[in-house]
């Protein structure tokens, strides 16, 4: 029999979003045109209009960047509504856009449609313009918002639930959207922030530099989501005993800010710093959320999308080839049956290593047969078992005797989803996993070890 789960589990939306690895942010909106990050909801509507608007170019920049999911926002905290909403007067309706008749929520979810990319809402919670804002009455307001969103676009795959100035926003609020968003939207994923942490499926990690902690847990209680001014350390790591099951997403934009800006044009992240994230977030058992803020023209700039393109191909390039594919495989306490050691290297998610109940820890020797040169190591559990493992470490060896420690890879703790450790390049015969703490009985699909180009 397989094992049994062990603690808090994924739902099936964190099941679906945990494989998307990769989700683009769009921020767009009056910001742009006003030249702000936080605008204060006065900018006139008049200063919205972009002169090239083209979302089907955004949809082509995350095709090459491998990104399948694109969060747009539609209202930021100014209140300026990117879509005619019959709600508020302050919308793309009242500027010279389009002549007031363009929508570009519908252009960004038809783009997204076209090239099978999925789209989510960003939809802030706090609301400068609005005067509404705090009392019933916007909670009215916002509800009808959600519904025009969530029920005129298509699917709609997350709803991004900002806590920056939402401290207003009481749990009653979000009792009334989250319900509007599970009856209109079951399959979408709610990214949910201090009095919205009932609804989470996945959490802010605590920072906006895209820097997961060491460890991150899926697992969290929910006060922390909650307070989260005094639990920044727990929204990083996780808590290994917490309660639920809320895994973090890193929000980061590829440039210093939210919002497009001239001026840094020459601030946009390198691929070798876009790399050094994607270790700190989609190696850290997160996904990441990157931000590509498109500009007054309404297009990504041709520095943001060749970053990204790069960061795409050094993806692929190094994760081609498992050097540990082929690799006899044997493990001090197999479960047996169906659970085998090489599992772990048979590139198919579906299959998986175990061992026996009794056994919550192990040593797992990969025999490559000749000598190998790699230097990135990937790491996955079955994320619906639990975390299960809590410690471990990997050492190499030229004769299968002689053990050396990876220093990066030595004393970890958790895994879940993914982990991914680089460390300098190495060359060894024979590879082996140490797990000497754990749950449960261990549970790990994919054991990798990889070249960098
Ligand atoms: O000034 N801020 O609002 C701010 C500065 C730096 C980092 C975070 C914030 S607000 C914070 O944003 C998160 C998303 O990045 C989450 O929505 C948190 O709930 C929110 O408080």
């Amino acid at each position: 029999p397989p094992p049994t789960p062990v603690g808090p589990v994924p739902n099936a939306r964190q099941i679906e979003w945990y494989h998307r690895e990769m989700i683009a942010f769009f921020h767009f909106g009056m910001n742009t045109f006003a030249e702000v990050n936080e605008g204060d909801g006065t900018a006139s509507p008049h200063l919205f209009n972009p002169t090239a608007l083209n979302c089907n170019q955004w949809t082509s920049v995350l095709k090459s960047a491998g990104i399948s999911t694109a969060i747009f926002v539609a209202k930021h905290a100014d209140g300026f509504c990117n879509w005619p909403t019959a709600h508020t007067n302050y919308s793309v309706k009242n500027s010279p856009w389009k002549d007031g008749k363009g929508d570009v929520v519908r252009e960004f979810a038809n783009a997204c449609q076209d090239s099978g990319i999925k789209a989510g809402i960003y939809l802030g919670p706090h609301d400068r313009h609005d005067s509404r804002y705090g009392t019933p009455d916007y909670s009215t307001y916002y509800a009808s918002q959600l519904s025009e969103l969530l029920r005129n676009y298509g699917p709609v795959w997350e709803i991004w639930w900002d806590g920056a100035g939402a401290d207003q926003i009481t749990s009653s609020f979000y009792d009334r959207w989250a319900d509007t968003v599970r009856t209109l939207q079951p399959n979408c994923v709610v990214f949910g922030t201090k009095n919205s942490y009932r609804y989470a499926d996945c959490r802010w990690m605590g920072n906006e530099s895209g820097l997961s902690g060491d460890p991150c847990w899926s697992t969290i209680n929910p006060v922390s989501i909650r307070e989260e001014e005094s639990h920044i350390a727990q929204l990083n790591h996780g808590e290994v005993n917490g309660t639920a099951y809320v895994p973090a997403e890193v929000d980061v934009s590829i440039r210093p800010s939210w919002f497009y800006h001239k001026e840094e044009d020459t601030q946009v992240k390198s691929v070798a710093d876009l790399w050094n994230l994607y270790f700190n977030s989609v190696g850290h058992n997160s996904v990441l959320l990157l931000n590509f803020p498109p500009d007054k023209r309404g297009l990504i700039s041709a520095i943001d999308s060749a970053r990204a393109a790069g960061l795409q191909q050094l993806i692929k390039a190094t994760f081609k080839t498992n050097l540990a594919t082929g690799a006899v495989v044997k493990s001090l306490h197999p479960r047996g049956g169906d659970y085998k050691p090489t599992n772990m290297i048979d590139d198919n998610e579906r299959t998986y290593y175990a061992t026996n109940d009794k056994a919550v820890t192990d040593t797992i020797t990969f025999n490559l047969g000749q000598k190998k040169t790699f230097d990135v190591l990937m790491l996955q559990e079955v994320i619906e078992l639990g975390h299960r493992t809590t410690g471990w470490s990997v050492d190499y060896s030229s004769d299968g005797k002689k053990w050396v420690a990876i220093p990066e890879a030595t004393n970890k703790q958790s895994i879940g989803y993914k982990w991914l450790v680089k460390f300098k390049p190495v060359t060894a015969s024979s590879v082996r996993l140490r797990v000497d703490s754990g749950k449960a009985s261990l549970a790990i699909h994919t054991f990798g070890i990889y070249k960098q180009p």
